[in-house]
């Protein structure tokens, strides 16, 4: 908790460092209780932090933007990291604990919305959905007649790569689909024998037993391109990688050379190495259905996000528990 107690916060206004940009609904939030410095618009970062470095003892981030370890070296007098989004790959949260600085992020409020966005990406390649459309807005549906088939969605088996709360979610999903669920895990999970579906303890076993893998683990060290060659030529050339969790999780290289030769089927992905930059080679592939990293991009669930992430700070600051520590 912070040391600090003898004003209200909205007087004494901690500096706080801002990673990401928010909605403005979230950002008035921040204004009213804090010293905003927005680090990912500045134009000289450097110079920001060189002036306010010793002042900084908060930050704001998102999943992705996290904060790189040069940034916090900067910061002596941090003491809390709130974390937009559920995933804390990119916090160095060793050094965190090392130097007694809190973490938090914002579990639970995005897991339907990941869930839904892997569902429907998966929906949207089975049965062609952007393709279809364009079918029609270019008049060949009048001029050229009907549109090639496409593949059924109930019955596929389903995949899942990490059974945390998104996996749950999409495998009740997929559930419902009438798709037979396998997953692969850390451990066994009893949720998971409760609803049959079945552990396999090895990726390359499940991605062989599969139609459509989904990726919904944590990024990080641990899972760094566990999708490697291996895993997609044992997914094949019917089969599909869903990645709603980060792009570190596969190995891009091997993956874009898997689509071109046609290796594995197809690949509806939420996540690119260097996004928003991903590579170009991604753009010439037809076997790829592209999102800009937004499975948790609604209003209701940015909302419940922004809102946890203040709230987090804010309790921090009024020497309140903390509402979702990482640590
Ligand atoms: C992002 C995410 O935080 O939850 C996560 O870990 O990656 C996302 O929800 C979101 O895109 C905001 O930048």
């Amino acid at each position: 908790m912070s040391l600090v107690t003898q004003t209200t916060l909205t007087e004494r206004k901690p500096h706080l460092l801002q990673m990401s940009q928010y909605p403005s609904w979230d950002t008035q939030v921040l204004e009213s209780h804090f010293v905003l410095h927005p680090y990912y618009s500045s134009s000289s970062p450097e110079q920001l932090i060189a002036e306010y470095g010793e002042k900084i003892t908060a930050v704001a981030t998102s999943g992705g933007a996290g904060l790189p370890k040069h940034v916090m070296d900067l910061l002596p007098n941090l003491e809390i990291i709130a974390i937009y989004g559920v995933g804390y790959d990119a916090v160095d949260i060793k050094e965190a604990q090392r130097r007694g600085i809190h973490v938090t992020n914002t579990p639970d409020v995005l897991t339907d919305d990941v869930a839904d966005l892997a569902m429907t990406m998966m929906m949207a390649a089975y049965r062609d959905i952007v393709g279809a459309q364009e079918f029609v807005r270019t008049g060949q549906w009048a001029n050229k007649g009907k549109y090639p088939l496409t593949r059924s969605i109930t019955g596929k088996r389903a995949g899942i790569v990490g059974l945390g709360r998104i996996g749950q979610a999409v495998a009740k999903r997929c559930q419902a689909f009438n798709m037979p669920i396998a997953y692969y895990s850390r451990c066994e999970k009893d949720v998971a024998s409760e609803n049959g579906w079945g552990y396999i303890d090895n990726l390359v076993e499940l991605a062989k037993q599969v139609d459509v893998l989904f990726l919904t683990l944590t990024g990080g060290a641990d899972t760094h391109h566990i999708v490697d060659q291996t895993v997609l030529d044992a997914l094949g050339k019917d089969g599909m990688l869903v990645n709603v969790s980060r792009a570190s999780t596969v190995d891009e290289s091997a993956l874009l050379q898997s689509l071109t030769d046609k290796t594995l089927g197809y690949a509806a992905l939420d996540v690119f190495e260097n996004e928003p930059h991903l590579n170009a080679k991604f753009l010439e592939l037809d076997n790829v259905l592209l999102q800009p990293h937004h499975a948790s991009g609604t209003v209701e669930t940015r909302k419940a996000m922004g809102k946890l992430m203040c709230d987090n700070l804010i309790a921090y600051f009024s020497n309140k528990p903390l509402l979702t520590p990482v640590v």
